[in-house]
């Protein structure tokens, strides 16, 4: 029995539980997109760009596990290169498909469009080796089924990106059938996470090892207080009783006689500039598939602000007030770098809300495309994202799509006029930014025939009155301009960038 390689790779996809591959089409992979989107259990979804792509299937990953995203050579993968680094960073397996020249050409070492005009076709498949665990070019049809399914096996096992190579000839060559969904679903024995001492602290690696569930039991038998790192914020019920809050902290609390870290990543940004790393000396360190035993913590602070007289200005604590209003069990709240991070670190959740931060990577703009391919994945939950003006500007684009798949996502863009993080880190006119009118900038994506709402709020009570209209607004994405003061930030920010700008300004050591 015998099938073609692009209804092959749309079978895996399938198996492995994808419903929706993200694209940006080219003459290359164009065969390959004509299968994907006659597969019957696939959905195409279109983005407005590759970076943009990249970032909808690693939001989409975050949703569903695993996603593909399918590129041109050349000009479209090295785009998606960034939102690849990203799944590396953060974890998530997405699968990064791209076409390439006619094998012939190769042979011939004919020059070629979207190749480097020097022979070299290689070129790409070398890049994307550093940022992915495992990349295979298709060259031979026959060998299709080997490489498609060990590819998509990596990247189940490992949680980490993937790369398949077609040349545009090759798509639709025949091939063997796949075998057995099992043989990329299979999973890999011996990866279970043995604990049976204490629990303290859990990051962002809990979920990749699809290790929540266990944790919240073990922290119960142990009857241990658990903090979270900011990454890893919903990956414990804040309504347990045993939740003691979000671990970021300048203030370092030394009152745990054995720190147990699960799943944690110490970075520059989740330490405040290595200023909160806790000690080894009584720290257990519990990893994908080590654990490390011997070697304080800080808290931030929950905000309570007060309700806003409805004709107050708007503040930052005002806007989060309300957005943290609006979390349910349901809900998936996006965070975009910049002060929003501590907004979002201090709002209350509901057990069921999930959020979503992109700390490792920390792509300025990453909220907007992966929210849209998040809520692709997961059409039921309701999502929201907290993004400032600066990162808005980065992928505005992909607010298009929101249009278009009539996505009804909510977008606070905080309107500060500058890049206030770095501002903090290290302050220059170049942190200003160019203001947009970002209510017009919908009514264009909008066209005559989008849905999309925008609404401009320089007050508490007209947020809540834009609230209110956006929630019935279900064909399409609603965004709310929260105009602020230029120097409303939160004080946790102005901290940490201080320290992260000190930690930068440290001199070369001298050996
Ligand atoms: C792709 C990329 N370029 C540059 C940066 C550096 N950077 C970090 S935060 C930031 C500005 C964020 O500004 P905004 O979204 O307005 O948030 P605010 O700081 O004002 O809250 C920039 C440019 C980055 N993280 N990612
Ligand atoms: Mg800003």
């Amino acid at each position: 029995m015998t099938t073609t390689v692009s209804y092959l790779l749309a079978t895996r996809l399938s198996q492995a539980g994808i419903t929706h591959h993200f694209t940006v089409p080219g003459d290359y992979n164009s065969p390959l997109l004509a299968t994907l989107r006659n597969h019957t259990s696939l959905t195409e979804t279109t983005c407005t760009n590759e970076l943009n792509c990249s970032f909808a299937a690693e939001g989409y990953a975050r949703a569903r596990g695993i996603a593909a995203c399918v590129v041109t050579y050349g000009v479209g993968a090295l785009s998606a290169f960034n939102g690849i680094a990203s799944a590396y960073a953060e974890n998530l397996p997405v699968i990064l498909i791209s076409g390439a020249p006619n094998t012939n050409d190769r042979e011939a070492f004919h020059s070629v469009h979207h190749s480097l005009d020097n022979g070299d076709l290689d070129f790409q498949v070398e890049m994307v080796r550093r940022i992915t665990c495992k990349a295979v070019v298709v060259r031979r049809a026959g060998d299709a089924p080997r490489l498609i399914d060990e590819v998509i096996r990596w990247a189940r096992w490992c949680r980490k990106p993937v790369y398949i190579e077609i040349p545009v000839n090759v798509a639709r060559e025949a091939c063997l059938l796949a075998g057995p969904p099992s043989s990329v679903l299979e999973r890999r024995r011996g990866d279970a996470v043995g604990v049976d001492d204490a629990v303290r602290k859990v990051g962002e690696w809990v979920r990749a090892a699809g290790a929540e569930e266990v944790l919240v039991q073990v922290a119960e038998v142990m009857g241990c207080m658990v903090a979270v790192q900011p990454a890893a914020k919903s990956m414990f019920p804040e309504g347990h009783p045993l939740f003691a809050g979000v671990y970021w902290g300048e203030r370092v609390v030394e009152w745990a006689d054995a720190v147990v870290c699960v799943g944690t990543v110490f970075t520059d940004y989740s330490t405040a500039g290595w200023t909160a790393v806790p000690e080894v000396g009584n720290r257990i360190t519990i990893g994908m598939d080590q654990v490390t035993v011997p070697g304080g913590s800080g808290m931030i602070d929950r905000i309570a602000p007060l309700r806003a007289h409805g004709g107050s200005a708007l503040t930052r604590k005002e806007i989060s007030r309300q957005i943290e209003n609006l979390l349910t069990p349901e809900t998936t709240l996006f965070v975009d770098i910049g002060d929003s991070w501590f907004d979002a670190a201090q709002m209350a959740l509901p057990d069921g809300a999930r959020v979503e931060m992109q700390m490792q990577w920390a792509h300025t703009g990453w909220s907007i495309p992966a929210a849209f391919g998040y809520a692709m994945g997961e059409p039921e939950r309701k999502v929201v994202v907290l993004v400032g003006d600066g990162a808005f500007q980065m992928t505005a684009q992909e607010v298009s799509q929101m249009t278009r798949y009539q996505t009804p996502i909510s977008l606070f863009l905080i309107n500060n006029r500058g890049y206030t993080v770095d501002v903090e880190i290290g302050d220059g006119f170049v942190n200003n930014i160019k203001n947009w009118d970002y209510t017009t900038f919908l009514d264009a994506l909008n066209s005559d025939d989008g849905y999309g709402r925008g609404y401009k709020v320089t007050k508490a009570g007209e947020l809540q009155q834009a609230i209110e209209r956006g929630l019935v607004n279900r064909r399409g994405p609603t965004l709310i301009e929260c105009y602020i003061d230029r120097a409303d930030c939160s004080r946790e920010l102005v901290v940490w960038g201080h320290l992260l700008g000190e930690a930068n300004r440290r001199q070369p050591a001298v050996f």
